[in-house]
């Protein structure tokens, strides 16, 4: 490779997310120490099933296993999630969806910058769930303005990211010596400052508003808050946490354990409480803490059509009216039985769940296929040629998040049972104006990689084109 030869986004983003892995586990060591748990379970797991290990092996999925798939930030201007934008698109991640918080008392909105296509995928999933704080969702007048005038004191990027940005821009992409220095610098906006940016008088003004205030506006940066694995099993990771000297949260967000998984499970420790130092008459500050920082785990299952999202949005809501789950976790064992027993209305076998066009899949053709192709006529749809063994369909993973579970990840991470209700309504023009772009769809996207495929299986068939 010549000297200025492009180094691919993909292997940018890998370079990315493997040194804030380093740096992650390095500043909160109960992370190092929930990744051998989750290396520890996904090992037992792999043992135990000798199907799931032949077919991560088949999908080049087991070297990968244990690289992080998601992290997350909040941010606190308009201005911040711009320049965020072009930050991550070096590294070939683009703003997917739109997340509404606020309907959940958490006063930011938020979409998940990520690899969108096939082959990106595949080579690293990483994304960076990304949250913007809704300044105006601040009742009192006086406060909003403060916590204004300190965000406009701050600047989150260092001027080398913001010339190596430019130069991606320019250049279609960097060098391998650009690709080193935007990663070592563009590290610097997600590292944790123990300095606070004001007193502790004025952090608790903000603190008191809401937890989330205080902790977008009182530091220097945007702070990553957690990473996430992925486990193979993750009812074992959440029950064997303690054993592990870490607090698990009560109850795993999302569906319920399954055959065919759906969508996202996630569970996460508890935010530790660490020490800071607010500004004040001595130079090193006065002492205090701060809770932010803790660990996930996610496992992913097959992504839903609209059908099937509108089933999922339904049963969940129906749990969660029957039960109220709190932080402390008291009634988590009513949640469980209660998710359980109402997700007995999902289907829960891949053919079901095609059928009834309730998930999304890729089609190949078979051996079979292939040979019947040669020989002559079959059958007209996909899934007539799935029936007969000519085509075939495996689930398409589910690569975003579920606002009503990362509310849940919020607020168990944010402590207090404390409930804010936000008078309000969502604002994607307003997020997108920040943005200086629209976010994909994610739907969208899902089903396009589905109708690729069959367009591709039935080309490979000599069919006309079809729909699912
Ligand atoms: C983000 C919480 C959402 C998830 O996995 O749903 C999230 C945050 O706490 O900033 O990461
Ligand atoms: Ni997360």
């Amino acid at each position: 490779m010549s000297a200025d030869a492009l180094v691919h986004p993909d292997e940018i983003r890998s370079m990315f997310s493997s040194a804030m892995s380093d740096m992650y586990r390095a500043e909160v060591p109960q992370y190092g120490t929930l990744l051998e748990l989750v290396a520890d379970i996904n090992n037992e797991t792999l043992k135990a099933d000798h199907a799931l290990h032949d077919s991560l092996t088949g999908n080049d999925e087991l070297d990968r296993l244990d690289v992080e798939r998601h992290g997350a930030i909040r941010l606190g201007k308009p201005e911040e999630l711009f320049t965020m934008r072009r930050l991550f698109a070096v590294m070939g991640m683009h703003p997917v969806g739109y997340y509404d918080l606020s309907v959940a008392g958490v006063p930011v909105h938020s979409t998940a910058f990520r690899p969108i296509d096939d082959a990106a995928l595949r080579r690293n999933p990483f994304r960076v769930f990304t949250s913007l704080l809704r300044l105006e969702l601040i009742e009192d007048e006086k406060l909003r303005h403060d916590a204004q005038q300190i965000l406009a004191a701050r600047d989150i990027f260092t001027a080398d990211v913001i010339k190596l940005i430019y130069l991606a821009e320019k250049n279609g992409g960097l060098t391998q010596v650009q690709a080193e220095q935007f990663v070592t610098q563009a590290l610097e906006t997600f590292r944790w400052h123990s300095d606070a940016t004001v007193s502790l008088a004025s952090y608790q003004k903000m603190h008191d508003a809401h937890r989330l205030i205080a902790d977008v506006v009182c530091f220097k940066g945007p702070h990553i808050n957690h990473l996430t694995p992925r486990t193979l099993d993750i009812d074992a990771v959440q029950k064997a946490m303690p054993e592990r000297g870490i607090s698990p949260k009560a109850v795993v967000e999302g569906p319920p354990t399954r055959n065919c998984p759906i969508l996202l499970r996630q569970t996460s420790f508890k935010a530790l409480e660490e020490q800071v130092y607010f500004v004040g008459d001595t130079p090193k500050g006065t002492p205090g803490t701060h809770t932010a920082r803790f660990g996930e785990i996610e496992q992913r299952g097959v992504a839903l059509t609209a059908k099937g999202r509108a089933l999922y949005d339904t049963l969940l809501a129906s749990v969660r009216q029957a039960v109220q789950i709190n932080a402390g976790g008291s009634n988590a064992r009513d949640y469980e039985t209660e998710l359980c027993e109402r997700f007995v209305a999902f289907p829960d076998d891949y053919e079901t769940l095609r059928v009834e066009g309730l998930a999304f899949f890729k089609y190949s053709p078979t051996k079979a296929g292939l040979d019947a192709a040669r020989k002559g006529k079959l059958p007209g749809t996909a899934h007539e040629l799935v029936d007969q063994g000519y085509l075939r369909a495996d689930p398409i993973i589910y690569e975003d998040f579920l606002p009503v579970s990362a509310a849940g990840i919020f607020q168990s991470n944010l402590g207090g049972d404390a409930q804010k209700n936000y008078q309000t309504h969502s604002n994607q023009d307003e997020f997108e104006q920040a943005l200086g772009a629209s976010v994909r769809d994610e739907l969208a996207l899902y089903a396009k990689t589905q109708q690729a495929s069959i367009d591709r299986a039935f080309d490979a068939l000599g069919l006309k084109k079809s729909v699912a």
